[in-house]
């Protein structure tokens, strides 16, 4: 049995305003084109399918073209289920018309857990392989808060809850598992954080729950997993040292932090004995640099970079001594009728000196909503000792703010 194991596509992202869709649809023919050659028998893609909680109509184009490829090819079987940035409900909405197409939609959590165990079948009609299709668990998905708790207790019992749901789960698959009679495969998925996770700056990992939550110890996972096929985490990466617990990573950059970074899926194959990873690369669909430096280093790079004559997107950090006004305006001046765009200028310098006011080459474009946030402190002059306080209340707004539209229905 032969599936792939990916994650955090998000679908519908732009960088710095620009829209990314041609990469998604390369990367998906490459994807399906991939699965068809290879004759890979299931994908299981764990979390954050699209980008935000409302993907638009093109998104969503891009999404339903992939999966009828995939449905008409020797692909059998697809699990999908959802990441923080999905909406639960979105993803499930076309699920009944999906399960024709054996494309299985896990979105929420339904409260038994056995909803979310998968026996998936060959061509024969028999079992080949069970997976825990878990979700991204939300903190009220999880959690028994009780008035007066302190934010510690809070953030235990959300770890011990996640820990509960994946016992659960895996002991009802471990029933189904008996039930049937043979020694088949137990795969898990999910989408979270696991303690000693790698994050780059500027990959785009967004906070799972609001304050210093430690991340879920590895070891909450139950041992008779055979393979865990993780999102969340934008690198692809082991989970503590192990061969068959992995984070698959996003297959796009997701931010110029991840320029030049390879992007792959995992191809695995499992029979009786220990599952065999292969690392499959992803081609780069999109380039990106990122350029620092003083003028004479910037300027010089630039025209290395035109004269390759290929599409390149560009993010530039001046940190020159020598105070410039027009860093724009040279910068256009530079890659005017080249293939090159820049995406992002950042003036350092010019920043220090005016001590980031709006008055700076910087505006909203360039700043993340916590960088706005830390901005609005600043100008506030905000004394140090509340400043710890205020971001964790911003940070529940956010997150609200994030799943908010799940409480509305
Ligand atoms: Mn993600």
């Amino acid at each position: 049995m032969k599936f792939i194991h990916t994650s955090d596509w998000h679908i519908g992202r732009s960088l710095y305003g620009r829209k990314r869709y041609e990469e998604y649809e390369a990367f998906l023919n490459w994807l399906a084109d991939y699965i068809t050659r290879e004759q890979v028998e299931a994908l299981l893609i764990a979390g954050d399918i699209f980008d935000n909680t409302a993907p638009s109509n093109r998104a969503q184009e891009i999404y339903y073209r992939f999966l009828c490829r995939i449905a008409a090819s020797p692909c059998r079987d697809v699990v999908i289920t959802a990441g923080n940035h999905d909406s639960p409900s979105f993803l499930n909405a076309p699920r009944e018309l999906l399960r024709f197409l054996n494309i299985h939609v896990i979105g929420s959590v339904s409260g038994r857990a056995g909803d979310e165990v998968l026996v998936l079948r060959n061509d024969q009609d028999e079992p080949e392989m069970i997976v825990c299709a878990v979700p991204y668990l939300r903190d009220r998905d999880m959690r028994r808060a009780e008035a007066g708790e302190s934010r510690e207790d809070k953030e235990r019992k959300l770890v011990e809850g996640i820990g509960e749901h994946y016992r659960q789960t895996v002991e009802a698959a471990e029933r189904i598992r008996a039930d049937l009679g043979k020694p088949l495969p137990l795969v898990a998925m999910g989408h979270l954080f696991t303690a000693g996770g790698q994050i780059l700056d500027g990959d785009g990992v967004r906070n799972l729950y609001v304050g210093s939550l430690a991340p879920v110890g590895a070891q909450m996972f139950p041992a008779t997993i055979d393979y865990l096929a993780l999102g969340h985490l934008h690198q692809a990466q082991r989970v503590g040292g192990a061969e068959h617990r992995r984070y698959s990573g996003s297959p796009l950059a997701m931010g110029f932090g991840e320029a030049g970074r390879s992007k792959s899926v995992y191809l695995v194959e499992v029979s009786n004995g220990q599952p065999v990873v292969t690392e499959i690369p992803v081609p780069c669909f999109q380039l990106l640099e990122v350029v620092q430096g003083d003028w004479a280093a910037i300027s010089g790079r630039l025209e290395e970079l035109k004269a390759r004559d290929k599409s390149i997107w560009l993010e530039i950090i001046y940190d020159g001594d020598e105070i410039i006004g027009d860093l724009r305006q040279r910068l256009d001046e530079i890659i005017a009728g080249s293939k090159l765009e820049v995406l992002r200028a950042k003036n350092k310098r010019m920043a220090d000196k005016i001590l980031s006011r709006a008055q700076g080459e910087e505006n909203l474009d360039d700043l993340d909503v916590n960088e706005v946030f830390q901005r609005c402190l600043e100008a506030h002059q905000v004394p140090p000792a509340q400043v710890g306080e205020l971001l964790m209340t911003y940070n529940e707004a956010l997150q609200s703010l994030y799943e908010g539209e799940q409480q509305a229905e």
